[in-house]
């Protein structure tokens, strides 16, 4: 008797209808196998196959290091493929342990670097997907000869990579929240170590040589839920150790490549990304922690050298937000809309792999080449590209007594601040320890504005919405007593003082007059000229320092203002900078941890990307 699960929903119009739960295994069939790669590696891989044989379908894979679970042919997942809607329509979807993960062989290796002509027995995970695309389209039943790849994180880091050497069959890819570079993405910002990834760092954690079956590296019990606690009291990095044990080759690869040396270099695939032909629709959230110049720069490096059809999706989401249904979108203690992931997921994302795999797979698949969301008014708008020609570079200064206007700035004066390793400034008021960072990226920044270590700066109360629609260039002029020194640009949308709470405020806090985060980003100063070669600061010498950061598509409304802050700690989000220069800051020791004051002159500027009226 098959179990039918009743849901009885209240609708708008007050009146109950009952769904029927979907069932998986109602519908499929599962079969799991092992694909052999060309060098003999067996990969565990499953197929779920819809039961109506009466027509052909296409493959939608993903290749994953987080496991293909639940393992065994009677056991189904709760949902299949990227959304509900395209599993209910009928697909054949797979997945696959990559090489060295759970149930696969071989070697693990984070990044894998991508091999250009390889020699016969030579592999890759570009390879990896080639053999199997080549398996699964000439053994899998009913299967109409296209391929599509998806994923989200790592996933989409696999689905980019897809890409490289593709396989005919494959047609549409879509790299989502897809790692790009583990210099810029995930563990580092601009050469900062993410100290708040610390926990993570098990997740890819592996032994030498570590066995198949191997999961993940056993996550540290710290003993404490306050993460800044924590942290202070294992600085320097060095203190750490005694929770990963040598063998933790991730961990140990970390603190041997504190620079962008060839290490991370040849893993990252940004640079490979040339005269791609698979459709490609790289998805990202405006608000992504984890992921966010992965995806922005793949999107814009086949944009410029490849011909293949190729759009972007950026939404009000965190990372991977997209995948999950919620009424309410919001992140934090900000409220973006509702049923916006459904909205992608039905018209967005359905409809690309549909025209790629099932339709035409012509140019005309009715999308736009940009989908993006200004997350200040709260809807979305469509471009013929990212960023869009209508638009223009403005320069702000940063004045004196804290206003940031477009008046040219008097070119001398500074602002100072003493920059203390021992009491960094919080990257959050939130204690609770984190597996990675998440909602800081639109907490409210005002226990920060009004800390002596923070520079604040901001227009007057704006007379006429401005809508940012781009990258943010910073071009600080700063010194420091010190010879090392981090510096992080804070770009925040400040609130009137009449804005109403929503359901989702913490209740320390109130939305009236909110400094909401829109965009940060770190640099960590002894690579602002060269991230394979890091320089000293000298002495009190006015310096040039850099920092870019990443796309925003953003209306900061009349009544509201622009602020900008700036400071040298941003603990535990990344490590504190002894602030003396040092080879290594991961074996730094605790007499290179000195306070020293900072400066940051009043000729430093702010370029915006402004949409034009
Ligand atoms: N961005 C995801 C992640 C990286 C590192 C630690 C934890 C998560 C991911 O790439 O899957």
């Amino acid at each position: 008797m098959k179990k039918i699960l009743f849901f009885l929903l209240f609708l708008s119009t007050g009146f109950l209808i009952a769904q029927e739960e979907y069932v998986v295994s109602d519908h499929y069939t599962k079969k799991e196998v092992k694909i052999k790669m060309r060098d003999g590696i067996l990969l565990h891989t499953t197929i779920y196959s819809p039961k109506d044989t009466s027509k052909e379908y296409p493959i939608l894979m993903q290749r994953t290091p987080y496991s293909c679970q639940p393992y065994g042919e009677d056991q189904f997942r709760a949902t299949i493929g990227p959304n509900t809607t395209m599993m209910k329509e009928g697909i054949i979807v797979v997945y696959q342990d990559v090489r060295g993960r759970w149930n696969s062989e071989g070697v693990y290796d984070n990044m894998r670097a991508y091999i250009p002509n390889k020699k016969r027995k030579q592999i890759d995970e570009a390879s990896d997907t080639y053999d199997s695309i080549d398996w699964l389209v000439k053994n899998v039943k009913n299967n109409n000869g296209k391929v599509g790849i998806w994923g989200i994180s790592y996933p989409g880091f696999y689905s980019t990579y897809s890409l490289l050497d593709a396989h005919p069959a494959l047609k549409a890819v879509s790299p989502q929240a897809c790692i790009g570079d583990f210099f810029f993405d995930d563990f580092h910002h601009n050469g900062a170590y993410l100290l708040s990834y610390w926990i993570a760092t098990a997740l890819f954690g592996y032994e030498k040589e570590q066995p198949v079956t191997s999961g993940w590296y056993e996550f540290p019990d710290i003993g404490t839920q306050d993460q800044y606690q924590f942290f202070i009291e294992h600085e320097p990095l060095t203190k750490l150790d005694t929770f990963y044990k040598e063998d933790n080759v991730f961990w140990e690869q970390l603190k041997d490549h504190p620079n962008y040396d060839d290490f991370w270099q040849k893993r990252g695939i940004i640079q490979h990304l040339e005269d791609i032909k698979p459709a490609t629709m790289i998805v990202g959230g405006w608000f992504d922690a984890e992921d966010l110049y992965g995806p922005l720069e793949t999107y814009k490096n086949i944009e410029a050298r490849s011909k293949n059809y190729n759009t972007i999706v950026m939404g009000p989401w965190s990372h991977g937000d997209w995948a999950r249904l919620r009424e309410r979108q919001a992140i934090g203690n900000v409220y973006f809309g509702d049923n916006i992931s459904q909205f992608f997921q039905e018209n967005i994302e359905t409809k690309f792999f549909n025209h790629f795999l099932k339709g035409s797979g012509d140019d005309n698949s009715g999308l736009p080449e940009a989908y993006v969301y200004d997350t200040g008014l709260n809807e979305w708008k469509t471009f013929e590209q990212w960023p869009p020609t209508n638009t223009e570079k403005e320069i702000y200064g940063m004045g004196l007594h804290e206003n940031l206007g477009k008046v040219m700035t008097m070119e001398y004066g500074y602002r100072e601040f003493v920059s203390d390793p021992k009491k960094p400034v919080p990257y959050s008021e939130d204690i609770k320890v984190v597996f990675t960072p998440r909602k800081y990226m639109t907490d409210d920044q005002r226990f920060a504005a009004r800390r002596p270590d923070v520079l604040m700066f901001e227009t007057e109360v704006l007379e006429d919405d401005v809508t940012l629609a781009g990258d943010i260039l910073a071009k600080l002029k700063v010194s420091t007593t010190g010879t090392d020194a981090d510096w992080i640009v804070k770009v925040i949308d400040v609130w009137p003082a009449d804005s109403e709470d929503f359901p989702e405020t913490q209740d320390h806090l109130k939305m009236s007059n909110y400094h909401m985060m829109v965009r940060s980003e770190v640099m960590r100063g002894r690579f602002r000229n060269s991230f394979e070669k890091p320089e000293a600061f000298v002495p009190d010498e006015v310096t040039d320092v850099n920092i870019k950061l990443q796309d925003v598509f953003h209306t900061f409304k009349k009544g509201h203002k622009i602020q900008v802050q700036v400071q040298s700690t941003w603990f535990p989000y990344i490590d504190v900078n002894p602030q003396t220069f040092v080879d290594n800051i991961f074996k730094a020791e605790e007499s290179d941890f000195q306070k020293q004051t900072h400066k940051v002159y009043n000729s430093s500027k702010i370029e915006f990307t402004v949409l034009k009226k």
